[in-house]
């Protein structure tokens, strides 16, 4: 865990060194104002938290302040962290079934969000778990995303599921479950488009994908990833409950929190969407994925 940790307090260097880093700074000294509320408040919002979150947030830390009669701001700090903390009511990967049985987990989002890399980190990450890891090219819709995951495959040395270009891409998912289970591999990831040609629905092709892999393994998939890129800020959100509607996402990858200063994010998709964090993307190789974990993401917030 130490070496994730110091992956995701490097991730966060920019978030840090400005917004976070400023609300740090306003607990430096002296006595709990007016002032130090709204500006809280303030750089909470502007770091992507989210207004809802904030509000809530600093409405709780703002009650046991008094509550607790705490008067120095110090003390105000570690209310505010341990608010932040419980913000994340649970923390780590998705719970799999463990090998040998074969777990399946579905990876979702909008175009260009970081989905494919995620699946190769993801890989990576099961991998050194001693999982025996298949990919499934989902996306057939974009032309070069079939060989983009076989580039991956090819340096995490796992086979790559794959039908022809534009094909059904539920028809991969049957194949790539059913390659597994002759195979004894135990862990499928399926990767998935994240744009179609206007005249098909996406939503209604990630439910058939769905669909068809529970035809052949009924609990599965077992986890449903919502990749999120942590730099496209609230926006994100909207789109993101549209995939959670539609495909029962469990989970969330927050995708390139080391190229956001404002790494707030993760408190309103916890809050606002109630989806659990499970791993974040530190950056564009294939360890760059760490678990996360609330305790060591607020500690790196403000470290
Ligand atoms: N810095 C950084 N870049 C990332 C991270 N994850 C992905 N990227 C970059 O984001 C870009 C898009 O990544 P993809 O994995 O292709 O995204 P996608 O969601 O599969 O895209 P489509 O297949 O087009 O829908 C690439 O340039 C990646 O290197 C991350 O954690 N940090
Ligand atoms: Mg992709």
């Amino acid at each position: 865990m130490r070496l994730f940790g110091d992956k995701l307090k490097q991730s966060l260097t920019r978030t840090r060194q400005s917004f976070f880093g400023r609300i740090g700074s306003l607990f430096g000294t002296g006595e709990v104002t007016d002032e130090l509320w709204d500006e809280l408040e303030e750089l909470l919002i502007q770091a992507d938290v989210g207004v809802n979150t904030t509000v809530a947030l600093v409405q709780e830390v703002r009650d046991r302040t008094r509550r607790e009669r705490v008067r120095e701001a110090a003390g105000v700090f570690v209310i505010l962290k341990e608010e932040m903390v419980k913000a994340f009511p649970t923390s780590g990967p998705p719970a799999l079934p463990a090998a040998p049985d074969l777990a399946v987990v579905l990876v979702v989002g909008v175009n260009g969000v970081g989905k494919t890399t995620s699946i190769a980190k993801l890989g990576r990450f099961y991998q050194n778990q001693g999982r025996q890891v298949v990919l499934a090219a989902g996306d057939t819709f974009r032309a070069a995303a079939i060989e983009q995951l076989q580039v991956w495959g090819g340096r995490l040395g796992v086979p790559v599921i794959a039908g022809k270009p534009g094909g059904d891409p539920g028809a991969v998912a049957f194949d790539a479950v059913a390659s597994c289970r002759a195979r004894g591999q135990d862990l499928l990831i399926v990767d998935t488009a994240g744009r179609l040609h206007t005249k098909f629905n996406l939503m209604e092709e990630l439910k058939k994908v769905r669909r068809v892999v529970q035809k052949q393994l009924p609990n599965a998939p077992h986890a449903t990833l919502l990749v999120i890129d942590a730099t496209t800020g609230q926006n994100a959100l909207a789109q993101a409950e549209h995939f959670a509607r539609a495909v029962d996402v469990t989970g969330v990858v927050l995708a390139k929190l080391d190229g956001t200063a404002k790494g707030g994010m993760a408190f309103a998709i916890a809050r606002e969407m109630g989806l659990p964090i499970q791993f974040v993307g530190t950056g564009e190789t294939l360890d760059d994925l760490a678990p996360f974990d609330a305790a060591t993401y607020v500690e790196a917030l403000f470290a």
